[in-house]
């Protein structure tokens, strides 16, 4: 009987949190039974063990996975071998249902700021009520944009309404279309938007589908920056910002409507149930060397070939024809606490500038740390996490030779940071963006 209750209750909690949200659709479909496991590691030995199931086993879905211990959800169908072989190997961990904590995720994300109504413009002068003036209207409606997570429709309506609003400073682009044919959209933000400056600042975020915090802190920075552009004219000087706040715009709607913990890209193969390539692993610095697999699967799966997928080239055609303008390029991950430089895929690399790159990264560690004390730690990810080749951090740094390459983690115990933290992790970021940029006038 008490089973029974049991088996109703959880029920109707999947029900609320499948039909009230992070989404439209029902994004948790499918996820009943699952287990979420925060495991310490012992030893190396432990530790090698969780790599190689992140690498192949697709029944295991990791959402953290550092030396020290791993945060991953296990399907019903695994989980007693899983467990057995944790036992085995001696470690400690902690278990929750999967759906227990996205219910109670959702009991947190309550939307406390004023609604977003999905518009984004600034009221004109007599649309507005006569006690609030445009300027407060607008940063009113963008408080309610940074207290929700925006589909991909609202992004780009958010993106062209600030290329509408600051034409001079602000242009609105797409670098190309993605595997369902999303535009792959792109913000340049400059003094003057008419003339080239000589140095690129190049950001981009939601590489990994699920990782909706990191489109928000982007999108801030741009909102941020072209409402106060005055206070950052130092910061601008002959140095154009170019954003991409979602290099895979199908993993993320595809989060949105059918599984809020997808990864990868939505190429579909013929033939297979299997889709989608891991865009980090589609980069052409060793490609597929480690940390990666041939197995369509497998989350990180590394495409047919270096470069495969639309998503991976239209980031690379744009670097390479401004490889001499570009300085920084940043790619924003969730999550962690970690800013990692160059290089990912292989233990014990050392690039030639390590001097700078763990400079610049501490800090912009430090500046993120000044708004309410958030600690990163900075390294490299082969040596922090596992090893992982063919991420656009390499890339960037070994192919294109851009100075400044990093990934940053940005904070999150999980894929969902509660509604009302969204504008902190926003505003604490930004200054971490701002350090990073600050750099690229040295070069
Ligand atoms: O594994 C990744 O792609 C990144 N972490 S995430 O949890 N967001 O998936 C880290 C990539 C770090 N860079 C390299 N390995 N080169
Ligand atoms: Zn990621």
């Amino acid at each position: 009987m008490a089973k029974m209750w049991q088996g109703i209750v959880w029920s109707l909690t999947f029900c609320l949190v499948g039909l009230a949200g992070f989404g439209l659709g029902n994004n948790l479909a499918g996820y009943e039974g699952y287990t979420k496991y925060t495991v310490q590691h012992g030893d190396e030995s432990a530790f090698k063990y969780m790599v190689d199931l992140q690498t192949n086993d697709s029944e295991l879905d990791f959402w953290l996975l550092t030396r020290n211990s791993s945060v991953l959800t296990v399907s019903p169908k695994r989980k007693n071998q899983f467990e057995a072989r944790l036992s085995s190997l001696g470690v400690s961990y902690e278990m929750q249902p999967l759906m227990e904590l996205m219910a109670a995720l959702k009991a947190n994300s309550s939307y406390a700021e004023d609604d977003f109504d999905g518009e984004y413009e600034e009221c004109q002068q007599g649309d507005c009520e006569e006690a609030e003036r445009p300027r407060r209207r607008t940063r009113r409606q963008a408080r309610g944009f940074f207290s929700h997570y925006p589909r991909y429709h609202e992004v780009l309506s958010f993106m062209s309404g600030l290329a509408a609003r600051y034409p001079q400073y602000c242009r609105y682009e797409s670098l190309g279309h993605s595997n369902e044919g999303r535009h792959i959209a792109a913000l340049s933000i400059s003094l003057n938007s008419r003339v080239r400056p000589r140095r690129v600042a190049y950001i981009q975020a939601a590489t990994h589908g699920r990782e909706w915090i990191t489109t928000q802190t982007v999108l801030y920075l741009a909102y941020e920056l072209l409402s106060n552009l005055r206070a950052f004219t130092r910061v601008l000087q002959d140095v154009e910002i170019f954003l991409v706040p979602l290099v895979n715009p199908d993993g993320y709607e595809y989060t949105h409507t059918t599984d809020r913990f997808w990864r990868k890209n939505r190429h579909r193969y013929g033939g297979h149930s299997c889709s989608g390539v891991d865009i980090n692993r589609n980069f052409g610095n060793h490609w597929n060397y480690q940390g990666a697999s041939q197995n369509l699967c497998s989350e990180v799966y590394s495409g047919t070939s270096p470069n495969s997928e639309p998503e991976t080239s239209a980031v690379v055609r744009y670097l390479e024809f401004n490889r001499h303008r570009v300085k920084l390029s940043l790619d924003v991950h969730s999550f962690g606490k970690f800013i990692f430089y160059p290089y990912g895929y292989a233990k014990n690399t050392v690039p030639p500038t390590v001097g700078t790159l763990r400079s610049v990264a501490l800090r912009a560690a430090n500046q993120i740390g000044r708004y309410r004390g958030t600690r990163y730690t900075t390294g490299t990810s082969a040596s922090i996490l596992y090893e992982a080749s063919g991420s656009l951090d390499d890339f960037a740094y070994g192919n294109l030779g851009i100075p400044l390459s990093y990934t940053i983690e940005l904070p999150g115990d999980e894929f969902h940071v509660p509604a009302h933290d969204i504008i902190h992790v926003c505003k604490e970021t930004f200054a971490g963006f701002i350090e990073f940029i600050r750099h690229v006038s040295l070069y």
